[in-house]
């Protein structure tokens, strides 16, 4: 297993490489160029500035999250063999620079959806909260409602140049069923393949969060059933997961150790992550400690440990403690518990192996 951060890129982040270098274990920056749209080339002289800023910390640079899908390919819109096109040119840019994993998403219009993005927790932390019924009202509202919370930073998923045109998308999503959904993914996945054998770089989806319908919209990867069709699709060991724990853990009916046992040599990724539901559905997301949420951390942690995990993993979001001013469930401390956490289980569990 190889320990990473995610890290949004000077100026767009308030934690620093150099706080980061002091986090015991971590060996990897999962990083992004923030700046860009879903469907634009990232060029490699762009590329090289961040690999300029991460050498003089010896982090590796292994793991991109994300390079955003854009909604033509989601949609089968006119343009989407172009943006495919695109797609293909980052991948071969990024392998000039030692890139083995890219981390995406095909969930149409939003990316991860929460409610609340600081839910008081009771002890004076706060943390992202997801409040079903509110769900069921306007979409504009609650984008709105995000974009206005993280004024000043780049959201991935959340860009304010794409959900300027809400109406427009959703439009485009119309005729866009489930079906249809599954079957743009192949189309993308299908053509994306060879180059990702001759790179010798994963594509690795990350599940949808929630893992369920919002607002109308279809979401594909929501269980262990449909994590097992996706894989199928495209049977490839290049065609991969980011499997997280915290968006599949929020159905209560999703095991997630058991997912993990399953799928264990298709997992490229791994974001750890703890959830508390509550009965009637809503959730909140706490701290790494198994006992303080419900998706089973250490049955995951050790599940990751048996099948001798040797790919990427990062703490996931974590609260907003000691007053940190942070990107919603990014911040310095609760993700650095996080991995003190992870790497405790972690170290004991080889310890017990011997
Ligand atoms: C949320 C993240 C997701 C993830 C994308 C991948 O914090 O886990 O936004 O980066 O879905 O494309």
């Amino acid at each position: 297993m190889k320990m990473s951060f995610r890290w949004y890129g000077s100026g767009n982040d308030t934690v620093s490489l150099s706080q980061i270098r002091q986090i015991p274990g971590v060996e990897e920056i999962v990083w992004a160029l923030h700046d860009k749209l879903p469907g634009e080339v990232w060029q490699p002289e762009e590329i090289a500035k961040v690999a300029e800023e991460l050498k003089p910390y010896g982090f590796g640079m292994s793991v991109v999250e994300s390079v955003n899908v854009h909604d033509d390919i989601k949609t089968a819109g006119p343009d989407r063999d172009l943006y495919i096109d695109n797609y293909i040119q980052t991948i071969r840019n990024l392998k000039e620079f030692g890139v083995k994993v890219i981390c995406y998403n095909f969930m149409p219009v939003f990316d991860w959806t929460r409610t609340d993005l600081f839910h008081p927790l009771g002890d004076g932390s706060t943390a992202l909260f997801y409040e079903k019924s509110k769900i069921k009202q306007d979409p504009q509202e609650m984008a709105e409602y995000i974009l206005k919370e993280c004024e000043g930073f780049t959201m991935p998923g959340w860009e304010p140049e794409r959900l300027a045109k809400l109406t427009e998308l959703f439009e485009k999503y119309k005729s866009v069923d489930k079906e249809t959904l599954w079957e743009n993914l192949r189309y993308f996945l299908e053509k994306l393949m060879p180059v990702c054998h001759e790179c010798g770089i994963k594509m690795a989806i990350h599940p949808d969060d929630p893992p369920w319908d919002i607002f109308g919209l279809p979401r594909l990867l929501v269980d262990e059933e449909s994590v097992g069709r996706f894989l199928k699709l495209v049977d490839d060991p290049y065609n991969c997961l980011t499997l997280c724990s915290g968006s599949l853990g929020s159905n209560p009916a999703n095991n997630v150790a058991d997912i993990v046992r399953k799928y264990a040599d298709r997992i490229a990724f791994a974001h750890i992550r703890n959830v508390k539901i509550y009965e009637n559905g809503d959730f909140s997301e706490v701290s790494h400690r198994d006992c303080d949420g419900d998706v089973g951390i250490l049955d995951i942690i050790r599940a990751y440990h048996d099948a001798g995990f040797d790919g990427y993993i990062r703490p996931d979001h974590g609260r907003h403690i000691w007053n940190e001013q942070c990107r919603p469930g990014y911040g310095l401390y609760d993700r650095a518990l996080g991995i003190m956490y992870i790497l405790g289980a972690w170290d004991m569990l080889d310890k017990q192996k011997g």
